[in-house]
């Protein structure tokens, strides 16, 4: 799959809008302010759907803004054509990335922006990874889930290993301005991790502002919404059949993994992961 890439760092970019340069200015000189929210996630962890909750957390449920907007504005991703977007932004910034630990603005670990890591199942990361890059224009695209298994079991996918990613990231989880979600409690009990995210983030809602909120971050209300189901990316990026918003379930990757596979991911989760506290996977 890194065959199409942009090298930086050893870390492998799709051949989109990303330069080494751009990355390298990024990581060295993007100002994070402290009243920054920051917004972290491996690719197909469910970041566009963290990026729709805290926006309609802004918005205090109001569905205008995201309505109107596309998602990559509401909430721009520092590491693409969101960095010009930002840099000239007065007052209180959503930031999103998919960028390791190591390539991130290093003015972050001095600040007290708030930050959040959404993590998934790898499983499911995988699998969703697979379908989505499928229909991508800008990467090296899978012929087969088996392909796609081996590639993300060796890091050689876009943004490189899951596990790194999550390791490096994971070393935050003590500081207080970083709050660790999961995509399956997100799916499991929606309404308390919104909770959490307001309280998180310092914000009171009214019972029927949340109640906004959870209706319009719901999957089905998403995958209706042009500015945040990709639609407008088909055709220059994404083939038409391009999904985001595909099944937005847990434990899918029971559907696709074969026996075999199931256990080499296993090993290679018991590997790379046993040292960290198992209450941060908690999924099936
Ligand atoms: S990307 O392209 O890397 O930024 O993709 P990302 O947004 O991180 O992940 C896409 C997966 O998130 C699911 N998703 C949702 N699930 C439940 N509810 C809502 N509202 C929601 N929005 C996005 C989306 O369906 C992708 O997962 P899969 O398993 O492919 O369906």
């Amino acid at each position: 799959m890194t065959g199409k890439c942009v090298w930086f760092e050893g870390i492998p970019f799709p051949s989109l809008d990303y330069s080494p340069e751009l990355l390298r200015e990024v990581q060295e000189s993007f100002l994070i302010k402290d009243e920054d929210v920051l917004l972290l996630t491996f690719p197909k962890s469910g970041m566009n759907w963290l990026m729709e909750t805290v926006c309609l957390i802004h918005s205090k449920g109001d569905p205008k803004w995201i309505q109107s907007v596309p998602i990559w504005e509401g909430s721009p991703w520092v590491e693409l054509s969101g960095y010009n977007l930002l840099k000239d932004k007065e007052g209180p910034r959503f930031i999103t990335s998919h960028l390791f630990v190591q390539l991130f603005p290093r003015s972050f670990f001095k600040s007290k922006a708030k930050m959040i890591y959404l993590i998934r199942n790898p499983r499911d990361v995988l699998v969703s990874g697979y379908f989505f890059w499928r229909s991508a224009k800008f990467v090296k695209r899978p012929q087969s889930l088996e392909q796609y298994f081996e590639w993300f079991v060796e890091g050689n996918v876009v943004f490189g290993s899951w596990f790194d990613h999550a390791r490096g990231w994971m070393s935050m989880r003590d500081k207080e301005n970083f709050l660790i979600l999961s995509y399956e409690e997100m799916k499991w009990d929606t309404r308390s991790t919104v909770e959490k995210i307001c309280q998180f983030l310092g914000k009171k809602l009214e019972p029927e502002e949340l109640n906004s909120v959870l209706k319009n971050n719901s999957f089905q209300v998403m995958k209706e919404n042009n500015m945040s189901n990709f639609s407008l990316l088909k055709g220059q990026y994404l083939e038409e059949n391009g999904l985001l918003l595909r099944k937005g379930v847990t434990g899918d990757w029971k559907n696709y993994f074969t026996v075999a596979q199931a256990e080499i991911f296993d090993k290679l989760f018991q590997e790379k992961m046993a040292d960290l506290p198992q209450e941060l996977f908690a999924w099936e």
